[in-house]
């Protein structure tokens, strides 16, 4: 299981050297962590900022999103993990930073982002073959050091995010669908919000053309037997749940146009 707290984060971040802060392409700014930021500055590491998911927004959008972050001073990627797409400039990038090799890599992100399967794909096809450096000091049988390749290290415990925010904040920051006491609500924010930027997101995941969150969720409901066994209502917290598990499995594609951002103005998107 991964425990979210700002301590153990920060022992994550202690043992790197460079920490690539894991964002969600449809969300950049939602997901990126001014305290995460503050953190690895303030001791002393490198940051990278990484759009994965990239897969589900335009590539001219995910370019626009590496310029605004560039021009904030951070180095920026956009990548694939899941598809192993991007990972050669992912490496470059972590290269160019480092300031000796082996370079120690951490990899920090609220739950969701992408962070085991970036792990995974920096490890390669073949991690059965990579092992863990072995006699790393300071490192427990739960934090283990694998070796990408001379010059790379990477900490196999990711450092999640705790979630915090308002409910929009807290459903696309990755708070799984069981910690909601109520499901429908954070499905209905997210359906109002992706509807907004893609009116057909729902026709493609679900096969629905209803606009309605509610109707969303009953359509997803009815379709797959779920109804209350006393009324035969549509079961649609179920429905609810099904939405927020699909959106962080990448089923639900939209994505924010940078521009509005900008316009919001930085500060008051970020944690
Ligand atoms: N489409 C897409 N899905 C991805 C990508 N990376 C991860 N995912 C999916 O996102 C979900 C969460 O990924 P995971 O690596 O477990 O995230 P973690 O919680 O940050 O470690 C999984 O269903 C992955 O298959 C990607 O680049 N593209
Ligand atoms: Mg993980």
């Amino acid at each position: 299981m991964e425990l979210a707290s700002w301590r153990t984060l920060a022992l994550v971040v202690k043992k790197a050297d460079v920490v690539l802060e894991v964002l969600d392409a449809r969300e950049p700014g939602w997901t990126r962590s001014r305290r995460l930021e503050r953190m690895v500055e303030a001791l002393g590491k490198r940051l990278v900022l990484v759009i994965n998911k990239a897969d589900l927004i335009p590539r001219r959008v995910a370019e626009k999103w590496k310029r605004i972050f560039e021009n904030e001073g951070y180095p920026t990627v956009y990548m694939a993990a899941r598809h192993h797409m991007g990972t050669r400039v992912l490496r470059r990038t972590i290269l160019r930073l480092a300031e000796s090799t082996p370079v120690v890599v951490a990899v920090a992100g609220y739950p969701k982002t992408g962070k085991s399967s970036i792990i995974n794909a920096l490890k390669g096809k073949h991690s059965a073959s990579t092992s863990p450096v072995p006699g790393s000091p300071g490192y427990t049988r739960h934090v283990q050091l694998y070796r990408v390749d001379d010059k790379i290290y990477i900490l196999d415990t990711p450092g999640v995010i705790p979630v915090e925010g308002g409910l929009f904040e807290r459903v696309v920051r990755g708070r799984s669908p069981e910690e909601f006491d109520d499901p429908v609500p954070a499905a209905a924010v997210l359906i109002e919000h992706v509807l907004k930027h893609n009116p057909l997101a729902f026709l493609e995941a679900y096969g629905t053309r209803e606009r309605d969150p509610y109707r969303i969720l009953e359509h997803i409901a009815l379709h797959r037997g779920w109804r209350y066994k006393s009324t035969r209502e549509p079961l649609i917290e179920e429905a609810a749940r099904t939405v927020l598990r699909d959106y962080h499995r990448a089923k639900i594609k939209y994505y924010v146009p940078p521009e509005e951002y900008l316009l919001q103005g930085r500060g008051r998107r970020l944690a």
